[in-house]
């Protein structure tokens, strides 16, 4: 089984269920007039960047040094005003981490995790043309969509409105496999795959967390690895995973 743990690794998070277009929605400032050119290189930046720091601290060949110093750089330059001390404060811990291999940086509620937040939830209202929004409650998805565009920027939103701590992983699926497969990957597998899709949303109950991604075509399986019993991050139960009591779905990228 996949410890919890999985996914306060990453320090990212994403859950679903629709709403093509943001026009129609809470109308954030920019939805109306679509993002500009600015926020949209930025927003692919973001990824970009959010992808190799991803590699870095996982278990395979991470970017090269100087291919990750130079997104990091890029990312500070393209942020717009408004989120450009929070990606200072990121790369700044990101820089001292990478040097140091300490990722206490992930810890909940840190410094880290506060400005990546305030990103992430910028980047949701700004750039996407799709926003997906999910539900997490104890214990199933609502709101999971059947299929997701290929490619594009996604924004993912994802609400716990359970009792016990939700996360929302999404992980690719190879041919033949079903959902429920993934609760018997090895860990560095289903970490591997978390990684590549970069969505993994944790949230306390009551809480909602944003998160922009990029899928690449394929079925996937939305899961939730942690254990049943789970009172905080920190605190993890020793049941089933939720996905075994039903936190478990499947849609298509394309
Ligand atoms: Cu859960």
């Amino acid at each position: 089984m996949v410890p919890a743990r999985l996914v306060a690794t990453l320090g990212v998070a994403a859950a679903f269920t629709v709403a093509g277009g943001c026009g129609d929605d809470d109308g954030g400032p920019t939805t109306s007039q679509g993002p500009t050119a600015e926020e949209l290189t930025f927003c692919a930046t973001h990824i970009d960047t959010e992808t190799a720091v991803r590699a870095a601290f996982g278990g395979g060949a991470g970017p090269a040094a100087e291919e990750l110093d130079a997104l990091l750089e890029q990312w500070v330059e393209r942020a717009p005003a408004e989120v450009q001390g929070d990606v200072e404060t990121q790369v700044e811990i990101l820089r001292d981490a990478l040097e140091s291999g300490d990722t206490s940086f992930l810890e909940q509620g840190s410094d880290y995790r506060q400005a990546n937040d305030r990103v992430d939830e910028f980047l949701v209202r700004n750039c996407p043309t799709d926003v997906v929004e999910v539900s997490g409650v104890d214990d199933a998805f609502v709101g999971l969509p059947a299929e997701l565009p290929a490619n594009v920027p996604l924004g993912v939103v994802f609400s716990n409105d359970g009792e016990e701590p939700h996360e929302l992983v999404l992980l690719r699926m190879e041919e033949g496999e079903e959902p429920a497969d993934m609760l018997d990957l090895p860990f560095a597998e289903a970490q591997r795959r978390a990684d590549a899709s970069g969505t993994s949303l944790l949230r306390e109950p009551g809480g909602t967390d944003h998160h922009v991604v990029r899928l690449e075509p394929g079925r996937y399986a939305a899961v939730c690895f942690i254990p049943a019993g789970t009172t905080s991050e920190d605190s993890l139960g020793d049941g089933p995973p939720h996905a075994a009591e039903g936190m478990i779905g499947e849609f298509t990228v394309g």
